[in-house]
């Protein structure tokens, strides 16, 4: 008689656990939970969601918050540099999404040189070992606008 008992809650656990799983699975690939779990990362990595297009880079999120500052260009401004300042010896996580069509990414001095493809996030890291300002740029010739296609980036301690 239990053991019958025990058997028809078999079905129920099941459902149990798959929602349970859902729930989980949906939780970890959502961006804003995803966001939240960074801001508790120690504060030494510093990731920057950034934007590419022609003809400029914009930052659109840091996390945690505060860990890095950044100056926004004026909407339609292109030809303002945009500035990014870190702090040395944390490590930078890059988030570059391409808006329009193919661009690079390039910091000579950091060893980084990536291809952004259209629509797609490339994400580049590296540690801010070194001091001083450092320009980013397109490597892609990506139109008229391609030599402005560039910021700085601050490393300070
Ligand atoms: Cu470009």
């Amino acid at each position: 008689m239990r053991n019958r008992d025990d058997m028809k809650q078999v079905p129920v656990i099941i459902v149990l656990v798959a929602i349970v799983a859902a729930a989980a699975y949906l939780m970890l690939t959502t961006e804003s939970f995803g966001r939240a779990r960074e801001t508790r990362q120690s504060s030494n990595v510093v990731t920057i969601d950034m934007t590419t297009r022609q003809w400029r880079f914009d930052v659109i999120w840091v996390s945690p918050p505060g860990s890095a500052s950044f100056v926004v260009n004026p909407p339609g401004d292109q030809l303002a540099d945009p500035m990014i300042t870190v702090r040395k010896g944390d490590t930078i996580v890059l988030r570059i999404k391409d808006l329009d069509v193919p661009h690079g990414f390039a910091i000579e001095e950091f060893g980084i040189n990536a291809f952004t493809p259209p629509g797609e996030i490339v994400e580049v890291k590296f540690v801010a070992n070194q001091m001083g300002h450092f320009t980013f740029f397109c490597t892609v010739f990506c139109g008229t606008g391609h030599p402005n296609h560039k910021g700085t980036l601050i490393v300070q301690a």
